[in-house]
């Protein structure tokens, strides 16, 4: 059994536990509730930086972050993320990569207003992020039919269906607007994973 450090609004753990229903591996998963902005909170000795998701090992050895803890899944399942070599795994590599960044441009976008304390929000750091999430979207809807081979390789689509819930949830963009096959996508690809309904962002 591995503990993974949570919380339920962060898109970096719903990758995880999307990718250990993928796997198989959901059931060997159990579930604890990670405070980050609480420095007593032991996550800091399992992770020094303070972020979710970790994984605690069976031997009690932790790891982070989310993309060694998908490698680590994806050893422990008869089952694939990602295609093991070749140009096909830099491709869908870089999909996740691409993911991820639009996730990381949505975070910092959100922190923007949770650690501004007294001050105004800093709407230029705002809008540097939101270029960044908007153009991703505009490539996204270029690329996107190009993502479309979900199985059995499902690690990129994982992370982008991650990423938009996030962007959703968070009402940081509205990504689907004029952006029919980026939608059609999420409605037929994303919303499609196994654990998409229950993993779905829901609090703080
Ligand atoms: N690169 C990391 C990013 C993890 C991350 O930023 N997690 C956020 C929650 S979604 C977090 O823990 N934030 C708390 C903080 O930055 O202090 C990963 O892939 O796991």
């Amino acid at each position: 059994m591995y503990v993974l450090r949570y919380s339920k609004a962060s898109p970096y753990v719903r990758k995880i536990l999307l990718a250990a229903h993928h796997l198989g591996l959901r059931d060997n998963i159990t579930l604890e509730v990670a405070d980050t902005s609480d420095p007593s909170d032991s996550l800091r000795e399992q992770n020094p930086t303070g972020r979710i998701p970790v994984l605690v090992k069976q031997d009690g050895t932790s790891i982070y972050d989310s993309r060694v803890i998908m490698d680590f899944l994806e050893r422990q399942s008869d089952n694939f993320l990602f295609p093991e070599k070749g140009d096909l795994r830099d491709l869908a590599l870089t999909q996740a990569a691409l993911a991820e960044g639009l996730i990381d441009s949505a975070i910092l976008w959100v922190y923007a207003d949770r650690f501004s304390g007294d001050h105004p929000i800093p709407e230029l750091w705002r809008s540097h992020q939101l270029q960044k999430i908007e153009k991703g979207c505009d490539y996204l809807e270029e690329q996107i039919s190009s993502w479309l081979s979900n199985q059995p390789f499902p690690g990129s689509a994982i992370t982008l269906a991650a990423c938009l819930g996030y962007i959703s949830f968070r009402d940081v963009y509205n990504w689907s607007n004029k952006r029919p096959k980026l939608l059609n996508w999420y409605n037929e690809v994303a919303t499609r994973l196994p654990g998409f309904e229950i993993t779905a962002p829901d609090s703080d």
